[in-house]
Order: structure tokens, then sequence, then C-alpha cells
């Protein structure tokens, strides 16, 4: 029987021993949850949660070796931040985290003994987490752990890995130090990785900070199905990063009848209204927070609590586009071109079907004048709301 078998899971003997005595069944229950949760949000079906479960239940955690360079740690914070605290003790016993340095508690020669011994251990293995840019202006003397740089780091233990992970946008891209005018020369991790000659496919998971159930997602398929999953060009999983924000938006229903929040607290604001007007990203921006939230917290993502989104996934958004400007929508669609919700309804007969069908054939034919007209008519009605008059 092991920790997981008997419900005893936390990072201390004495935690597991409390928690056994506290509630078997609820960190039973916790385990098989976040599990289905990554299996989920993978797009992967129930039988592949259970075969993760059985691996995790084996103990054949995958090795992770987390590194550190210009961030905030938002990241790791994320992760850490789950709802019940039992579940952020499991997310850390899903994976075998041998190296991290602000969950250590050792430190110095101790931490630098666990880094090199992790690395020999699982070499061509491991998975290597990487949370933060690297800095390469100046030969990257701006970001430095145990006088080596950041570059020096990454080139060595991302070589060796079996599997690395850029987690965050700082990692995936560059992130807020890569704003104009990017002092330190920050970059993303594949670019980095690039630069140095190393050719190996790298998992972006944009995100300020990553939501902690994609990365959870990836590692959990790689250790037990020893594959990662699709990727788009640039190098993020397609399961989570395949649709805009805007498409699955619990306000989109009020964007397509153009009611918008114009100012924060107005009524349009306290209704739930689009948060369009407001600057919100979501119409140009790849992610999965909008069915995925923070921290298994319902509600948990900028647009749930009232804040357009930054657009904080996205390299030509964030960080670069103004919070609060309007995002250029290349499609919009203007609500009165849609059905209405309760068409008057008659009986329907015989003669009316026949007469139905000729108008029909006379509507298909009249179809390219009129979907001009509608064209001409949509963009009138487009300049009319963005002058304001759109609600
Ligand atoms: Fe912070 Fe992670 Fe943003 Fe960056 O997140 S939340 S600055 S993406 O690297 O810690
Ligand atoms: Fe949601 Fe933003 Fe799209 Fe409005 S503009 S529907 S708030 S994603
Ligand atoms: Fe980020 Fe926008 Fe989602 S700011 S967390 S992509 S709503």
């Amino acid at each position: 029987m092991n920790e997981f078998e008997d419900g005893a899971i936390g990072r201390s003997p004495g935690a597991r021993r409390d928690r056994r005595k506290a509630n078997q069944s609820l960190d039973r229950r916790d385990f098989l949850k976040v599990i289905t949760m990554a299996a989920a949000s993978l797009g992967l079906p129930a039988a592949a949660a259970a075969q993760m479960a059985e691996e995790a239940k084996k103990g054949l955690k995958p090795s992770v070796i987390w590194l550190h360079f210009q961030e905030c740690t938002g990241c790791t914070e994320s992760l850490l931040r789950v709802s019940a605290p039992a579940l952020a003790e499991l997310i850390l016993d899903l994976v075998s985290l041998d190296y991290h340095e602000t969950l250590f508690v050792g430190a110095g020669y101790q931490a630098e003994d666990a880094l090199k011994s992790a690395m020999a251990k699982g070499e061509g293995k491991y998975i290597c987490v990487v949370e933060g840019s690297v800095p390469v202006a100046d030969g990257g003397i701006y970001c430095k752990v145990a006088g080596r740089t950041a570059m020096d780091i990454l080139k060595d233990v991302g070589s060796k890995a079996g599997a690395i992970i850029a987690i965050g946008s700082c990692a995936s891209w560059g992130g807020v130090q890569s704003s104009d005018p990017n002092p330190t020369g920050a970059k993303g991790i594949p670019e980095v990785l690039k630069m140095q000659g190393i050719n190996k496919p790298v998992v972006t998971l944009p995100g300020c900070p990553a939501n902690a159930y994609n990365f959870l997602g990836v590692a959990l398929q790689y250790a037990t199905f020893g594959k990662l999953p699709s990727l788009d060009s640039l190098g993020r999983p397609m399961f989570a990063y395949g649709r805009l924000v805007h498409s699955v938006c619990p306000r989109r229903a009020h964007f397509n009848e153009g009611r918008f929040a114009l100012q924060f607290g107005d009524e349009g604001h306290r209704s739930g209204y689009c948060l369009y007007k407001l600057g919100c990203k979501g119409p140009v921006t790849h992610a999965s927070c909008s069915v995925q939230h923070f921290d298994d917290v319902v509600g948990a993502w900028p647009i749930g609590i009232g804040h357009p989104c930054v657009g904080c996934t996205e390299k030509s958004q964030a960080f670069t586009v103004p919070m609060f400007t309007t995002a250029d929508i290349p499609n919009p669609q203007p609500s009165w071109l849609f059905p209405p919700v309760n068409p008057d309804r008659a009986p329907v007969s015989p003669m009316a079907t026949g007469i139905g069908g000729l108008v029909g054939g006379a509507l298909l034919g009249a179809g390219l004048v009129a979907s001009r007209k509608i064209a001409a008519a949509a963009k009138t009605k487009q300049d009319d709301k963005e002058e304001g008059n759109g609600d």
C-alpha cells in the first residue's frame, strides 16, 4: 500500500498522519478529482484519467527540475493556490519535484547538489520546467543563480532533459520583462535554446500566470504515455490554446446583442455585460481560462471577476497594447442579423409550404444582392456602435 492508496497524501509524515486521521476519503477523492480535471483539460477520455491515476499510484511520478529566471513566481503561486489546501499538496505529490528554488527547504550548496543529482539520476528523462525569461544582453549578466547565468543553466539543464515546458508568458515569449525597451534583452525559452543550438521541442504554456491544470495535464500525459500533446506553431498545446477566449466567453451573448459595460461600475458593468468597450482582448487571445478557471475556484479568471482580458497569453497583446485600448476585431457580428429568439408563430398550411419553396428559390437567386446590402448595412451599424450608439 502506498500513500495514495491509504489516502495519506501530504508533504510531511506529520501532515500525512494528521490527514489520515482527519479525513481519508476526502484525500482520495481529491486525488482522483485533480487527475480527472488534468486529463479533461487535455481532452482525454475517462479511461486515460484512470491510467494516469494508476501510474501516479504506482509512484511513477515524473521527475521535474523547475528553474526560475526573470519572473514574479506567479506561476508557482498559481500552482499552489488551489481552493482546498489538500489539493496543493496533491499537485506536488503528482510530480516528483526534485529541484525548485522557491519551494526548497535547502539552500546554497545543498540545493546545488540536489540539482546535480536530479540531473544525473534522470538524464534524458526528466521534465525541465522553466519559469521566467532569460536575459541575453551583456552576456546574460542580469540573471544569475549560484554564480551562473540563466543562459548557462538553461543550456546545461535543458540539453539533458527529456521534455521542456516553458511555463508562463515570461518563459514562453519574454513576458513583461521583454516589453519595450527591454533593457536586459529578455527572451523566451524557445528563442534562447535556438540561439544556443539546442534543437528540442519546447511546450509553451503562456499566461500570466499559467493555468496549473494545463501544466499538470502536460506533465501527467508525458509521464503516463511518454508523449506530449499536439502543439501549434508557437509550441502551445492545442487542447488549451486552440480557441479564442471570446469564442467561449459567458458574456458573449451580451456582445452579440450589443450590450456593453462602458465604465467600471456603471449599470452595464454591474449587470455583467460584455467588457469589449473597456478594452477586453478576448477576441484576439487564445487561452482556456474561460472554461478552465484558476485554482479550482469557479469564476476565478479576469472576465469572471469583471476585468477585461488583457491578452496575457498573447505576445502581440500583453504588455504591448495598452490595457484599456479596444481590440481590433476582424469579424464583428452585428446582432440584428441573428434570427429573433421568439419568432411569431402561426399554423403552416401545405399551400404555404409550397409557396415557401418558391420563395426560398427566389431568395437564393437574390442572395448575392442581399448579402451585399447586408454587408453595407452591417458596416454602418458597426460604425454607429463604435461611435457609442451600440447599446
Ligand atoms: Fe509571474 Fe510566472 Fe507572469 Fe511571468 O507567471 S505571473 S510574471 S508569466 O513567469 O511568475
Ligand atoms: Fe467576453 Fe471579452 Fe468577448 Fe466580451 S469581448 S464576449 S467580455 S471575451
Ligand atoms: Fe489571461 Fe485574458 Fe485569460 S488576461 S487569464 S487570457 S481572460
